[in-house]
């Protein structure tokens, strides 16, 4: 049940990954999530090798089931940990934030599996001609570092141009978003937000707590004018940054305004001055749960509504 090639390829019983969120992915959720049945991811941020490299140890030391690093391409040490995840032996790499066509090629090379981040059906294609195992499609739902489709029609889109297994992310947190991904030709789900609102993140209870209040409504989108959108909550953060952006203030100072705020935010719990990304999903977060509570909750609920929505099939037309 919920079995995919996904599963196969990545060795993991449930097709069910943790996005690498910077700051918030760290060792002790990704563990949690490996050891719980699905793919745990090691965010490494724009953090430095040392930091990775401590990451991916303790990761080894609190599992022995497979797990990822996610690299954003933007990262100013992307050579380093591309060579240190090989050196480590990490079984999967995730890239987000661009093109990850100058790593790739070492990555496979080495043994590594890549499952690039993707936003577009054009980069779904290029980076399955460079060699991917897969894909994670994110709509713009998604918190953080995001693009302009959303996943209801991104997926589908995705799914119908590549022949990998499709992964689908941005507004997943429960098990109907499970089960509506697979329905899109999805092989399995990515959840960032849901995954902080447990008890294992060590993202401030500051933060967990303000995913928790948040509504349907509770997120904005900045960065537009400097080419790098960012969902977050709606806060004096966030609102300064629409400011400066709709003041025209050069790009340099807009970038300098936004770095360390996700930090600042996910480690301090300043979540007035800090970026607190999160996805549009953190309407539907009531609770802050243990890894493998929610874990389970996310088959239980996805084997129901399958059964629902197959009864729904065999039911006679009057
Ligand atoms: O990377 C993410 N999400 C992130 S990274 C991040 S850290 C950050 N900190 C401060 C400012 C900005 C970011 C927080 N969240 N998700 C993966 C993702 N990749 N989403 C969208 C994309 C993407 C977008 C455009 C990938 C490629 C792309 O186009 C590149 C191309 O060449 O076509």
């Amino acid at each position: 049940m919920l079995h995919t090639p996904l599963c196969d390829l990545l060795a993991i019983p449930y097709p069910i990954l943790q996005g690498g969120m910077a700051w918030i992915a760290t060792a002790e959720l990704s563990a949690a999530v490996s050891e719980a049945g699905g793919l745990g991811i090691l965010g490494g941020g724009n953090a430095p090798p040392q930091y990775v490299r401590a990451q991916i140890r303790q990761t080894r030391k609190l599992t022995d089931r497979p797990f990822g690093v996610n690299i954003p391409l933007f990262s100013p040490y992307v050579d380093a940990v591309v060579e240190l995840c090989i050196e480590e032996e990490v079984p999967v790499v995730t890239t987000g934030a661009g093109s990850p066509a100058l790593i790739l090629p070492r990555l496979k090379e080495a043994g590594v599996r890549v499952v690039p981040v993707v936003a577009s059906v054009a980069l779904a294609r290029r980076v399955e001609r460079m060699g991917a195992d897969a894909i994670v499609v994110e709509g713009m739902e998604s918190g953080g570092h995001i693009g302009d489709v959303t996943t209801l029609p991104l997926i589908p889109q995705v799914v119908d141009a590549v022949d990998i297994p499709v992964v689908a992310a941005g507004g997943i947190g429960d098990g109907r978003g499970f089960v509506a991904a697979l329905a899109l030709g999805a092989a399995g789900v990515q959840m960032g937000t849901r995954f902080i609102c447990t008890t294992e993140c060590i993202a401030h209870p500051n933060y967990k707590q303000a995913l928790v209040q948040a509504h349907d409504r509770s997120t904005i989108t900045t960065g537009h004018s400097v080419g790098h959108p960012v969902r977050a909550l709606r806060n004096p953060m966030s609102r300064m940054f629409e400011e400066l952006e709709r003041e025209g203030v050069s790009e340099e100072e807009i970038m300098e305004f936004g770095t360390g705020k996700l930090r600042l935010a996910a480690e301090e719990g300043n979540i007035r001055e800090g970026s607190v990304m999160a996805g549009q999903v953190c309407g539907l977060i009531h609770d802050i749960v243990p890894v493998r509570e929610l874990m389970t909750r996310m088959v239980v609920e996805a084997q129901a509504v399958i059964e629902q929505l197959s009864s729904l099939a065999d039911q006679q037309a009057v």
